[in-house]
């Protein structure tokens, strides 16, 4: 297919909206979707578990008090360095988490998504498949009330906590999932890091920057290849890496210098021998390993022969101790490139002088040289990361405190606000990229209190498009993938949501002036957020009694509103709909097909097909496309809550044509036999004519006996993502 637009001009498109799938990857990986089809669930728990309950059963303190005894109990099939697993969990919790990224708040640790394809099998999670082992006991002894993904986490924390660090915190509450996530994007490369072919993503000589929303810089690494870009050991360009791709994660300089040096404080990298022996990775090994990969048969292919990265030593004298020594090794030393035993480029002190050497990790008595990666390197010869090292030199407390926040939320990124997590060890602190949201305080609305404000907005002039579009504007921002944006906080009255192209910032401020003087003339303790959604109410209630179904859309009151100071400018703008099928929107032409973007979005709201379908047809008719644009609006009745969208879509009388000039964008729907023009509709809206999957549920909603299904389910759907962020009720 021909690309759609120039990716050139457009760096932040999307090639393909999936990239490769996992059977691309192992095309002899077992079928196990195939259980899965038809709405049947693999989900183990059953719809009736509820994890947030059963981790509130939870005794923390004993699971932590476990875990700090596994740290030191070492196993003979995997021994553990120094005799203390800490540092290895450390870089697990990490690697659960650091797959995160700020584009579409996919990745991250909130699902336990290392334990499955891809992640499992990244090159950069080599070994990690050991790590998880190792914890299996606990995982097994706390069962239900601990899932993999909150483990993982907790492991990481009670690993620094244990080796003396400082920790922020920690908050439960990560459900694990069952299968891979199939809505996760990773690149479209057919290589990964270590293969022939594979290059990095960022290659300025060639115009080349890193794709929307990828936040690492080769297929099958967390962010950066730790010989440097595409393995050239090259300190400068490596920070350049390092940068971006730890910004996609929403770290700024003195977060992402934190991290590493409080992280390669611990450990050693591992790379005793010829990387050839290693086998293959867990999701392509053989039945009889168990699920274990990257078997090697170099030595004991354990112990001191582990085969990881390849780079092999560690960073400090003392890597199972929390200390100021990374920064010692980092900037009082020089250091010459070498080659580890298995060829990997690494940086060593020059002449290895003895303060420099740390233990060998698994014998005693003897001392090894220790090492930097090109990428440590970064931190020493980028001026501003080395005047960050300086600092946090200076001042162990203030790195110390910046290593623990960072940490905190590196972990806890992806989990949206604070509401959600649960547990003994959640900070009190408020943190900006929480997105904070003020506690409801006050009277509460009552029934009455509702009726009145409905009959005051009924009478105010706003239109049923009005009403439906801003409810629906404040709502969709919502993504399931990191649990930001949504209803709640009232934050489409505030920058930068307000000034938004999609929201048509105009005609928002018309509406947001309405409900703001309903509210001053009602008295009453209520929110500009919960007037924005029940004014969707009035609309959807209004255009449903139009078309002659009386129904009632449920309310549920309590939204606060949040302040500009809670509010994180520069971290929503990742929260900008650049489409927005559900409003015919699109504000920039993507290279994937727009009518892809309007399933990811249904996804990201989690939507099912049927929901998303009905939805677009309910928007269509009652007027909420952006800018009053009737494309799509296939009824002759607008405002009226009807299946006319879908009767008129799929009637044989029509023919659809693409508009010229419109690079098949949109189209025009004439009488097939006058050639009079009917109608005109956007990819988004033609899709469900289209796609056969998406035509068969079309086809319900078109048919005689939808009406008042139609309605229900639309009023259903509609509640679904007005709600999507009340955690508050739970
Ligand atoms: Fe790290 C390890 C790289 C960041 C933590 N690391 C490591 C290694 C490497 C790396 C190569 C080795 C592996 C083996 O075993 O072989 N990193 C890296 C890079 C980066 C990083 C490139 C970006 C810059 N880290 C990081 C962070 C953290 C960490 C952020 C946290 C916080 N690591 C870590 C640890 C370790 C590591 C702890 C050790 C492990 C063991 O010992 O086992």
């Amino acid at each position: 297919p021909t690309p759609l637009h120039d990716p050139k001009k457009e760096p932040g498109a999307l090639r393909s909206l999936l990239g490769r799938t996992n059977r691309d990857w192992w095309p002899n990986q077992i079928a196990m979707d195939i259980l899965h089809q038809q709405g049947k669930s693999g989900d183990p728990m059953g719809d009736d578990f509820d994890y947030a309950a059963a981790f509130k059963s939870l005794d923390l303190a004993a699971v932590k008090r476990d875990l700090t005894a596994l740290m030191t109990d070492s196993q003979p099939w995997w021994p553990a360095d120094y005799g203390h697993y800490g540092p290895f969990f450390i870089r697990m919790a990490w690697h659960s988490a650091g797959t995160y990224r700020t584009g579409d708040g996919r990745g991250g640790a909130g699902a336990g998504q290392q334990r499955f394809a891809p992640l499992n099998s990244w090159p950069d999670n080599g070994n990690l498949d050991k790590a998880r082992r190792l914890l299996w006991p606990i995982k097994q002894q706390y069962g239900a009330k601990l899932s993999w993904a909150d483990l993982m986490i907790l492991a990481g924390n009670v690993a620094i906590e244990s080796m003396g660090g400082p920790v922020f915190g920690f908050g439960g509450g990560r459900a694990d999932v069952w299968e891979p996530e199939k809505d996760v994007y990773w690149g479209t490369e057919e290589n990964w890091v270590g293969d022939e072919g594979n290059q990095t993503r960022i290659q300025p000589d060639k115009d080349m920057v890193l794709e929307e929303p990828l936040a690492a810089i080769q297929m099958g690494l967390i962010y950066v290849n730790p010989e440097g870009p595409g393995g050239v050991p090259e300190a400068l360009a490596s920070a350049r890496d390092i940068r971006e791709t730890f910004a996609r994660m929403g770290m700024n300089d003195e977060e992402t210098a934190a991290l590493t040096a409080g992280g390669h404080t611990f450990g050693k990298a591992h790379g005793a021998g010829d990387a050839s022996k290693v086998g293959a990775s867990p999701e392509g090994a053989d039945i009889a390993q168990q699920g274990l990969g990257w078997i090697s048969g170099h030595e004991s292919g354990v112990g001191d022969h582990t085969i990881t990265s390849g780079i092999e030593g560690a960073w400090t004298p003392t890597p199972t101790t929390w200390d100021m020594t990374f920064f010692d090794m980092l900037l009082d030393h020089d250091y010459e490139l070498v080659r580890s035993p298995a060829g990997a480029k690494q940086w060593q002190p020059v002449g290895n002088p003895p303060e420099t050497l740390a233990p060998a990790a698994h014998t005693p008595g003897k001392r090894v040289p220790t090492m930097m990666t090109t990428a440590d390197m970064a931190f020493k010869i980028d001026p501003e990361y080395r005047k960050i090292m300086e600092r946090f030199r200076a001042d162990p407390a203030y790195f110390g405190d910046t290593f623990a926040r960072a940490w905190f939320k590196l972990c806890h990124r992806d989990m949206g606000p604070k509401a959600r997590y649960l547990g003994s060890d959640v900070p009190a602190e408020d943190l900006i990229w929480q997105d904070p949201i003020p506690v409801h305080t006050g009277a509460k609305l009552s029934d009455a209190d509702v009726k009145t404000l409905k009959a005051a907005i009924a009478a105010s002039g706003l239109s049923v498009a009005d009403l439906v579009s801003t409810a629906w504007a404040s709502a969709v921002t919502y993504r399931g993938s990191d649990h930001r944006g949504g209803a709640n906080g009232g934050r489409l009255r505030l920058a930068p949501q307000k000034d938004w192209d999609v929201n048509e910032p105009a005609k928002l401020a018309r509406v947001l002036k309405v409900y703001e003087d309903v509210k001053a003339a009602s008295g009453l303790n209520v929110s500009i957020a919960d007037l924005i959604v029940l004014g969707g109410v009035v609309g959807v209630e209004q255009a449903a009694r139009a078309g002659g179904h009386d129904v009632a859309v449920p309310f549920t009151p309590g939204r606060t509103d949040a302040s500009a100071e809670q509010t994180d400018i520069d971290g929503f703008k990742v929260l900008e709909p650049r489409a927005d099928g559900f409003r015919n929107y699109l504000q920039v032409r993507f290279n994937v097909p727009t009518e892809e973007l309007l399933i990811d979005r249904a996804q990201l709201l989690g939507l099912t097909a049927p929901e998303m379908t009905v939805l677009v047809g309910g928007l269509r008719v009652m007027g909420a496309n952006h800018g009053g644009s009737t494309h799509g609006v296939l009824t002759d009745r607008p405002g009226v809550l009807s299946n006319d969208f879908f009767v008129n879509l799929l009637d044989m009388k029509t023919g659809w044509k693409q508009i010229d000039g419109s690079a098949d964008e949109v189209f025009t729907g004439n009488d097939r036999a006058s050639g009079e023009e009917l109608w005109t509709a956007t990819r988004t809206d033609l899709v469900f004519g289209s796609n056969a999957q998406l035509r068969a549920l079309s086809e319900v909603y078109a048919s005689a006996d939808a009406g008042a299904k139609f309605v229900r389910d639309f009023v259903a759907a509609w509640t679904k993502v007005m709600n999507a962020d009340r955690f508050d009720l739970n």
